[in-house]
């Protein structure tokens, strides 16, 4: 500032306009005018209500803080990749993104409570642990340099195939789609063969049989036109997982009281047409996948019976994991 203010009155003299020109610099120079640019990654398809929603809550601080906050939203994986989205807002190189919440489970147990097989199966009961889980989320996060915006839920998670699946036996051996390790553990214990594979991906992993089966909501089946390449869905209802809209705390920082408000403002917004859009949508899916060929059911008796005893050994193995912490929250959860 001072030295762009001291060449202006350097090349026009001590003049009248040299007064004007440091005036305007010094207005340039407030808060105010500082005029902040935040890109922001987003893993889904720009098609998905996740970053339609995104894309809302981007353009709407944009909007309320006259420009004064920026955020451009890059759906699809074009900015960074979903494994990459949470390192890149850690360390800075991006200020905001998106994240699937129960794929962090390697930083802390607690990012994979809604997770958890048939711990929360409705929306209704996903909101609520979602408020159990929440000061001891935001605190997590906290401690990582990383500020909670909101979260969103996906529809209940169920069980895609190529072809009928009556038991888990029907899985042995089973090219499985994991998102998550928790997916990943689902896969090993029905005794398919998990693969990681990002949501942007799935479309080339199932044409080419790099992928057979996976468990998620309708609404990744039909972003991925996942007809073309599987049959089956079964409506397990297994978990809700969330995606979490975070910031980078220095970035955060960085942003003065009537900012912070404004995009807390926002983000509140953003949580409420997310939960909304997501309770709106979950049906509509399941009719489009019927509707382009898919047998959609409920799981036959014995499949549910196997899910069960699945999830109680991996609610099990999370509790080992989770400890005292983890339980006070189930625990909270149910109190509710
Ligand atoms: N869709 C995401 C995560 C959960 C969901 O329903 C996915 O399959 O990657």
């Amino acid at each position: 500032m001072t030295s762009f203010h001291q060449s202006f009155g350097r090349s026009f003299g001590r003049s009248a306009l040299g007064g004007i020109a440091a005036a305007a610099v010094i207005l340039a120079g407030s808060t105010a005018w500082a005029a902040e640019k935040w890109d922001m990654p987003l893993a889904y398809a720009a098609s998905n209500y996740h970053s339609e929603n995104a894309a809302k809550f981007a353009e709407a601080v944009t909007k309320a803080t006259g420009g004064a906050l920026e955020i451009v939203a890059h759906p699809g994986g074009s900015l960074f990749k979903g494994g990459e989205i949470y390192r890149a807002i850690r360390t800075g190189q991006a200020p905001i993104g998106e994240r699937l919440i129960s794929a962090l489970g390697n930083e802390d147990p607690l990012f994979e409570i809604d997770a958890l097989p048939f711990l929360a199966t409705s929306f209704d009961d996903s909101w609520k642990l979602y408020q159990a889980s929440k000061p001891k989320l935001e605190e997590t996060l906290d401690k990582a340099g990383l500020v909670l915006l909101y979260a969103v839920p996906w529809p209940p998670q169920g069980l895609y195939n190529k072809t009928a699946v009556n038991a888990a036996s029907d899985m042995k051996g089973v090219k499985f789609r994991a998102y998550n390790a928790a997916t990943s553990r689902l896969a090993e214990l029905m005794g398919a063969v998990p693969t990681k594979i990002e949501a942007a991906e799935l479309t080339q992993a199932f044409a080419t049989g790099v992928a057979e089966s996976m468990i998620s909501s309708g609404s990744t089946g039909y972003d991925r036109k996942i007809w073309e390449h599987v049959k089956y869905w079964y409506d397990v209802q297994a978990w809700l997982p969330k995606n979490m809209v975070i910031a980078n705390k220095a970035a955060w920082n960085d942003l003065d009281a009537n900012l912070q408000k404004i995009v807390m403002d926002e983000a509140g917004k953003a949580e409420q047409a997310g939960w909304n859009k997501a309770r709106e949508l979950a049906d509509w899916y399941k009719e489009q996948l019927a509707a382009n060929g898919m047998e959609v059911g409920p799981p036959s008796d014995s499949l549910k019976a196997d899910f069960e005893s699945i999830g109680a050994t991996m609610t099990k193995e999370w509790l080992e994991k989770a400890g005292a912490e983890g339980q006070a929250v189930i625990d909270a959860y149910k109190a509710m």
